[in-house]
């Protein structure tokens, strides 16, 4: 009798996770094939072969381009190499890219810069806050930008105990910024997260005198931006396909107004700065991320949200590729008719539109 209730448990458990795994697979788009959208002046940007996973651009034109991530379970195609940051002039007739130097002191051996934020002081000076991964933990990085020099000269580490796993920053102050969390677990037990949906993610406020959780219960909480009137927070939650609008209060805390569900794995955000529109890098199929085969290889979308506040946004593609052009897009920033277009792992996109 012990035997058969036994039996019939895991019989039970097993039927509980494959439900579960095909969900998830549901849930990452697993069936899921893109359709073309291209712009007609659109080339890859010579010198960026290994990622370019978060964009930001400067009031001026200038864009700091983060490159090199070393993800667990996303491909790499240079993983003895360190993670940079590349420059680019968008006020150039030809942009091109450029690696900035980094000041001594620094580890630049276990550098594996993630999301980005800059943050212009009242002098006028540009700090740049990169999420690093060194050696697989994570800290957030405070650089000042040289811009004659073309150089980033070393600040300050930031570690927290709730610092973990991060994404992605958006800078509000000196060494102010929230952050996301993408993930609870750190170990084999992230597949557990995802499989049974946990909802363990979050979004926490950072500054040298308080540190706190301010919006819980994402699937798994990715890119974050601000809107220009500085009001609202924008952030996608990747694994539901999803942009939460959250409302900035004056305590820092964050309250959701509304969700705009995408039906694409949304990773980093930008705020297109002449329109507001939210422009937001995205997985049109994450088992092709996760199950990398150059055959059959994943895609890139980015949307553009207008109107976000408003009772119906109106989403339209501004990029979509199966693959042939450009894998796994993960940022979308525009300067003056300029697109940007940033990968996980690959190369970038530049478009005049
Ligand atoms: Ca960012
Ligand atoms: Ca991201």
């Amino acid at each position: 009798m012990g035997k058969l209730v036994a039996l019939t448990l895991l019989g039970a458990g097993l039927a509980l996770i494959g439900e579960r795994l095909m969900t998830l697979r549901e849930r990452i788009n697993a069936y899921r094939e893109v359709e073309p959208v291209e712009p007609q002046n659109c080339h890859l940007i010579e010198g960026l072969e290994n990622g370019s996973e978060d964009i930001d651009i400067l009031p001026s034109g200038l864009a700091f381009i983060s490159s090199g991530l070393k993800y667990p379970g996303v491909p790499n195609f240079a993983p003895d190499e360190p993670g940079q940051i590349f420059l680019m002039d968008l006020n150039e007739q030809n942009p091109r890219v450029q690696a900035l130097n980094i000041s001594d002191g620094f580890d630049k051996a276990s550098f594996n810069p993630h999301g980005i934020s800059t943050f212009i002081d009242k002098d006028q000076i540009v700090y740049l806050y990169v999420v690093n991964h060194p050696h697989m933990e994570s800290t957030v990085e405070i650089f000042k930008f040289e811009e004659q020099q073309r150089s980033l000269v070393h600040l300050k580490t930031i570690k927290h105990e709730l610092l973990k796993s991060v994404n992605d920053i958006v800078v509000l102050g000196a060494e102010q910024f929230y952050a996301t969390r993408d993930h609870y677990f750190t170990n084999f037990l992230v597949l557990l997260e995802m499989v049974m949906d946990l909802r363990w993610t979050y979004i926490l406020f950072y500054s040298p005198r308080e540190v706190k959780v301010v919006a819980k219960g994402f699937s798994s909480a990715n890119g974050i931006t601000i809107s220009p009137d500085k009001k609202y927070i924008y952030v996608a939650d990747i694994l539901d396909k999803n942009i939460h609008v959250m409302k900035k209060h004056d305590n820092w805390d964050l309250t959701q107004l509304k969700v705009i569900q995408l039906g694409t794995l949304v990773d980093n955000l930008t705020v297109d700065p002449d329109t507001g529109d939210i422009l937001a890098g995205c997985h049109p199929n994450a088992i092709k991320l996760l199950m990398y085969n150059t055959e059959d290889p994943p895609g890139s979308e980015v949307l553009r949200i207008r109107n976000a506040l408003s009772e119906k946004p109106r989403i339209s593609t501004e990029y979509a590729n199966n693959g042939s052009m450009l894998q796994g897009s993960s940022v979308a920033s525009v300067y003056q008719g300029k697109l940007l277009i940033g990968t996980v792992f690959h190369k970038a996109l530049y478009c005049v539109l």
